[in-house]
C-alpha cells in the first residue's frame, strides 16, 4: 500500500530520487496524501508539499514541518522521508496515527533547500546555504535559516554574502523561504504547528532565538519540549536538551520557528538531530532508522498534545 516499495527509507537519497517519490507515493496513496507545488527554487526545482489526512468535507487544523533547510543536514529530509511512510503504513493501525490523520491535516516540505540539497550531492557535501546569485558578489546563496522576517540580520547573522550564516539582502530575498512563508501565512488560520528539522546536536528548540527574552507562551513550549524529548529518549536513550533557541544554542535572527510563532503559529518547534558531533552532518547511514524511529515518537506527542489542544 505505502509503494513504491524501492524506494530506501534507509539511505540518503539524491534529490531525483526523492522527486520520484514524492510523485509516485501520492498517486499510490491518493485517500491519504495529496501533492502541491508552493513554488519553485531559484534554480528552477519544484517544492512539493505533501498533505498528509484523512480527506473531509470540512476544513481540518493542520501541522507543518519541513525538512532540509540546511543542505547538508542529511538526516533531515530522510527523516520527512520517513514520516510520510509511517503515516500512510501506521493509519488504520495504530491508533495515535489514525485519529491524527482523521482530525488534522500534516502538511511536509521534504526538502525546502533543493537546489542547496542537490549541490551537496554532486559538488560541496558541507554546503549550507541557498544557492541564489546577486549582482555585486561573487558569492552564492544566503542561509534560509537567518532570511526570515523576524528580528531579521540583528543576531547570530552575518550580511556579508560570502558567509554561510548570511541573511539575505532583504527578508525573504530568498525564493525558497518566500514561498514557505507564503504557505504558511495563506493557512495561517489552520495551521497550529510548524515543526523544523535539522541537525545536529539533539537539541528540541523554540522561540525566541532573536532574543534572550521569553516568549509568552514559555512555559507550556517547554512542557510539551520536555515531554517530546522523554518520548524520544525512552526508546534507545538518546538525551535531548530542550529549551529557547537563544539560550540553549546560540543567539540568531531570522530563523523559521521565530518567525512562525509570531505570525501566531503558537506550537513552534525546531529540531537539531543526531548526534552531538562524532560525525555532525556526516552521520553514517545506519543510524538514519534509529534516528527517525526515536524523532517519530517525539513529533508525535507533539502532533497529540495540538490534537488535544
Ligand atoms: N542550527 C540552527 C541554525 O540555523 C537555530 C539553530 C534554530 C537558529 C532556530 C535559529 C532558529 O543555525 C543548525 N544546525 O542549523
Ligand atoms: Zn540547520
Amino acid at each position: 500500500k505505502v509503494s513504491p516499495r524501492a524506494h530506501s527509507y534507509t539511505k540518503y537519497n539524491t534529490w531525483d530520487t526523492i522527486q520520484s517519490w514524492i510523485a509516485s507515493i501520492s498517486t499510490s496513496n491518493s485517500d491519504l496524501i495529496s501533492k502541491q507545488v508552493i513554488g519553485n527554487t531559484f534554480e528552477g526545482r519544484p517544492m512539493t508539499v505533501l498533505k498528509l489526512g484523512k480527506r473531509s468535507s470540512s476544513t481540518k487544523p493542520a501541522i507543518f514541518m519541513d525538512c532540509g533547510i540546511h543542505a547538508r543536514e542529511w538526516i533531515s529530509p530522510a527523516f520527512c522521508q520517513w514520516f510520510v511512510k509511517e503515516a500512510l503504513s501506521t493509519y488504520g493501525s495504530d491508533s495515535q496515527m489514525t485519529s491524527l490523520l482523521n482530525q488534522m491535516d500534516v502538511f511536509v516540505l521534504p526538502v525546502f533547500n533543493v537546489d542547496g540539497y542537490d549541490f551537496t550531492h554532486k559538488s560541496n557535501r558541507m554546503w549550507r546555504k541557498t544557492r541564489s546569485r546577486k549582482s555585486g558578489t561573487n558569492c552564492f546563496g544566503a542561509d534560509p535559516n537567518r532570511n526570515f522576517n523576524a528580528g531579521w540580520c540583528t543576531a547570530g547573522a552575518s550580511s556579508n554574502p560570502c558567509s554561510d550564516t548570511y541573511c539575505g539582502s532583504t527578508p525573504e530575498s530568498e525564493i525558497e523561504v518566500k514561498n514557505v512563508a507564503d504557505f504558511i501565512r495563506r493557512n495561517k488560520s489552520i495551521i497550529k504547528a510548524y515543526i523544523t528539522i535539522h541537525s545536529y546536536s539533539q537539541l528540541l528548540l523554540f522561540p525566541y532565538s532573536y532574543t534572550y527574552e521569553l516568549a509568552a507562551d514559555h512555559s507550556e513550549l517547554l512542557k510539551v519540549a520536555e515531554g517530546a524529548s522523554a518520548a524520544l529518549r525512552s526508546l534507545y536513550g538518546t538525551a535531548y536538551t530542550s529549551g529557547p533557541g537563544a539560550a540553549t544554542i546560540y543567539p540568531a535572527a531570522g530563523g523559521s520557528d521565530d518567525w512562525a510563532y509570531d505570525l501566531g503559529v503558537k506550537y513552534s518547534y525546531t529540531f537539531e538531530l543526531r548526534d552531538t558531533g562524532r560525525y555532525g552532518f556526516l552521520l553514517p547511514e545506519s543510524q538514519i532508522k534509529p534516528t527517525c524511529e526515536e524523532t517519530m515518537l517525539a513529533v508525535k506527542y507533539i502532533a497529540a498534545y495540538v490534537q488535544k489542544n
